[in-house]
């Protein structure tokens, strides 16, 4: 049945759409009660309001913590239809119809680097959920507004139907209360579980709800039977995929989005213009250049035959130029960069299907990643380990050149984004071969070297990053054989001295990370 409006409550921390909510309702011949600031705020747009102090006959008090916890508001928003009245009369309390609230920002304030820890306790809201809870439990007769979004269905409905809501509206607005006071105390549990009582940081909360967001309903999941859907953080990391905007180009697919994500962390990595051509979660191509042109040639000339239908991303704005020839050679699923010069984007028009998506730069990182197994739950923190040139020990009886060093760095980095056992072989910036995913390093050795061949790449003088030390020195020899003359890896095998033997029998250099990435 619909139930008429008769009385509201209003308690925003939230300002936005107030005075016209309340104008529209007070229209309706509503009363108004509301609390302090709210109030005071109603009362300056000139409109009649009650104090909820005054309906309670108890001020507001200990800086706001008390204000609405009292049996004459919850009484009057739990009181049952045909069933409480004549309680509700013993005890003074008149029927509340309509809570309109919106909570202390927790979220905000938590997520703000400058709060202190007693601004994000204040920011615990108690009266608030407690009002939502007793209005949402009571959507036999009660409305709850949570959030100014609704303000405007809300007011087309009561300017419909006579200043009346229907069952199904209040059974709505209840679900939606009931879900924002869950995300709402999740986001207070996983606070206070991610620190410590000295206020420092956990690094993993004893108990994790969930605290994302979703942002769509996906096609279909990684294939046509699974279902699929993308969320992301509340607060999204700058310079992250979940900061993404679609240009244009068709609907975004789970598999778009994860191929997206491994291809745009790779290239935010350099600094000059790079490109970085990614299949199957793998980068097929990587190179930098002097310009995007330069970077999406070499790096398209690795493997052309898998980069075909590839997600392609830049670390710099794209020009026109680089996307008429990307575009007018290749099939593209995906295209990533910074930014778009205009004419790049209305050249994307004429591939009206591909997705066109701007990421912009920013310098955060994924504080962590998880996976799913059995019925649990594996998290780590990102793999966000940078290693720097000094750091890197020469093993060989032979030093790589100044020009080798910086193609071992290059390598490094890449390998970083391929699927374990990774090895890469590169050269002058661009990659020239990649073996990614096997079982055994020496056939990813193998692969990279038969990747270069089928690309008509030539091999001899490059360099070769492997993700995680060689277990024996048959790696070393296939690289040999394939012509490499140096090498990056972690070391740290049992038989580092059998491989740096095989390193120096072949008149090849080598260095370690003592940093393995390893990549499932
Ligand atoms: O500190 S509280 O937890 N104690 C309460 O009794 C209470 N009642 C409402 N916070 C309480 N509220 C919150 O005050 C509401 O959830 C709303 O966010 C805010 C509105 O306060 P004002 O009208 O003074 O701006």
């Amino acid at each position: 049945r619909p139930v008429k409006i008769r009385r509201a409550l209003l308690s925003v921390s939230d300002k936005t759409g107030l005075i016209e909510l309340a104008t529209a309702l007070a229209g309706h011949g509503v009363q108004l009660l509301s609390t302090g600031g709210t109030a005071k705020a109603i009362r300056e747009a000139g409109l009649a309001v009650i104090d909820v102090s005054e309906a309670t006959g108890f001020p507001e008090m200990m800086d706001g913590r008390v204000k609405t916890l009292h049996p004459v508001v919850h009484g009057g928003l739990l009181g049952r239809a045909g069933i409480d009245e004549v309680v509700m009369a013993q005890h003074g309390i008149d029927a509340i119809d309509l809570l309109v609230l919106n909570l202390y920002p927790f979220e905000k304030v938590s997520a703000d680097p400058d709060s202190s820890m007693e601004q994000i306790i204040e920011n615990i809201d108690i009266g608030g959920p407690a009002m939502l809870r007793s209005a949402a439990k009571n959507f036999a007769r009660v409305a709850v507004a949570t959030d100014p979004a609704q303000y405007p269905g809300l007011l087309d409905e009561l300017a419909a139907h006579d200043g009346a809501l229907s069952a199904k509206t209040r059974f709505a607005l209840s679900v939606a209360a009931f879900n924002r006071v869950a995300f709402y105390d999740a986001c207070i549990s996983n606070y206070l579980s991610a620190i410590n009582d000295d206020g420092s940081r956990a690094l993993f909360p004893a108990q994790n709800n969930s605290n994302f967001v979703k942002v769509m309903d996906l096609r279909y999941g990684e294939n046509p039977h699974q279902a699929g859907a993308f969320y992301r953080d509340l607060w999204p990391v700058p310079g992250t995929l979940a900061t993404f905007t679609q240009l244009q180009g068709k609907e975004l697919s789970y598999n778009n989005l994860a191929d997206a994500d491994a291809a745009w962390e790779c290239v935010r990595q350099f600094d000059a213009p790079a490109c970085v051509i990614v299949k199957h979660a793998n980068p097929c191509g990587v190179a930098v250049a002097a310009n995007n042109s330069d970077a999406y040639e070499a790096a398209f000339a690795t493997d052309p035959t898998s980069a075909f239908g590839g997600i392609l991303a830049f670390n710099h704005t794209l020009d026109e130029a680089t996307t008429k020839s990307i575009l007018d050679r290749q099939f593209v699923e995906v295209l990533i960069a910074p930014d778009f010069d205009p004419a790049a984007l209305d050249y994307c028009t004429k591939k009206a299907n591909v997705r066109v998506l701007k990421i912009p730069h920013g310098d955060g990182r994924n504080n962590f990643d998880v996976k799913r197994v059995g019925s649990g739950l594996l998290m780590q923190t990102s793999d966000i380990r940078e290693v720097t040139r000094d750091e890197l020990e020469v093993v060989t009886k032979l030093a790589p050149t100044e020009a080798q060093m910086a193609d071992l760095m290059f390598a490094w980095r890449i390998a970083k984004f391929v699927k374990s056992n990774a090895i890469v072989y590169a050269k002058d910036q661009r990659s020239i071969g990649i073996g990614a995913g096997q079982m055994s390093r020496v056939v990813s050795a193998k692969i990279a070297g038969l990747k270069a061949e089928e690309a008509g790449l030539v091999v001899p003088g490059s360099v070769m990053a492997s993700d995680a030390f060689f277990p024996f020195r048959d790696g070393i020899d296939a690289a040999a054989a394939a012509g490499i003359k140096a090498v990056i890896q972690p070391g740290g095998s049992m038989r580092d001295k059998e491989v740096i033997a095989a390193a120096d029998e072949h008149g090849i250099a080598m260095v370690f990370t003592g940093v393995r990435h390893f990549r499932h």
